[in-house]
């Protein structure tokens, strides 16, 4: 939990006070700033005002630029003292490891998950980003938003597959964050037994919580992706809908302990999914 005063305003999108938004963005920039008790508080903002158009974006009390962009705020702030590098520890192979995590879920299954909201389940994203405008403008908003994230994802690739093989691609991301987990949960274990009380990191994702590479904040948001209510994959989904892809990930007992164990330690005061 954070416990320093609050120097830091975190803007992510909605209100929604005491519960994770559907952003997974947000939710991994929050997560580090909670592994490394980084005091915070949160703002609703919005793309507009954003200095790179998207969120997160934070600012500081002490009246500098706002900054965009979770890794680059990420970075920002190790820079300044005020969060640990997680990866300095790490030799040339568990940093390429760690690059390699954090390009899968970031620049890989969001597109799959970006997919899979805004066609498979347009309306209730649209209804849940632009909730706050009258029906009808809505609507023509929804479909210029729709529109416009079609053409991101046939320019990207992703929209060139069919969902059967997106399917697929999710779930070979899920067994390797499986076979990842496990690995790192198995070592830990066995150091625990051997009387050494550090979790043992296995490429940059770790059972542990504040130990492990930058790929650990990248895993829970884009794994957990806070409280959206769509289809999506296992811990997206707080109980209301759980379809396909929420029964495969539950095929993975690890992962939801891994994400239940965050959201029990670092997240105690926010809304908890079901499953
Ligand atoms: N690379 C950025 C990605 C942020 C991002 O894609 N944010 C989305 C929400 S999850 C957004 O603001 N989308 C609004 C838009 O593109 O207009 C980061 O790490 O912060």
């Amino acid at each position: 939990m954070a416990s320093k005063t609050p120097a830091l305003t975190v803007y992510r999108g909605w209100k929604e006070t005491g519960k994770h938004v559907w952003s997974p963005f947000v939710v991994k920039l929050e997560a580090r700033l909670r592994f490394g008790d980084v005091a915070y508080r949160t703002a609703v903002g919005s793309p507009k005002t954003a200095p790179r158009g998207k969120i997160p974006y934070v600012e500081f009390s002490t009246g500098e630029e706002s900054l965009g962009d979770s890794g680059l705020i990420i970075k920002a702030l190790t820079e300044q003292g005020l969060l640990s590098d997680l990866n300095a520890r790490l030799d040339g192979e568990g940093r390429a490891r760690d690059l390699a995590v954090r390009a899968m879920m970031e620049d890989r299954l969001c597109f799959y998950h970006g997919w899979e909201r805004w066609t498979q389940n347009y309306y209730t994203m649209r209804d849940h980003i632009f909730g706050a405008m009258p029906y009808p403008l809505r609507v023509v908003i929804g479909l210029l938003a729709h529109r416009g994230m079609v053409a991101t994802l046939h320019g990207q690739g992703t929209g060139r597959y069919t969902a059967e093989e997106i399917a697929a691609f999710r779930l070979e991301i899920w067994e390797a964050v499986d076979a990842l987990l496990t690995a790192s949960r198995d070592k830990a274990r066995t150091r625990a037994r051997d009387g050494s009380s550090r979790p043992e990191q296995v490429h940059g994702v770790v059972w542990e919580g504040e130990e492990g590479g930058q790929g650990e904040g990248a895993v829970l948001g884009l794994g957990r992706g806070g409280a959206y209510r769509g289809g999506c994959d296992c811990v997206w989904v707080r109980g209301q809908r759980v379809d396909l892809y929420g029964a495969v990930v539950k095929g993975f007992p690890v992962i939801l302990e891994y994400a239940e164990r965050i959201q029990d330690r670092y997240f105690p005061d926010y809304e908890k999914w079901t499953l």
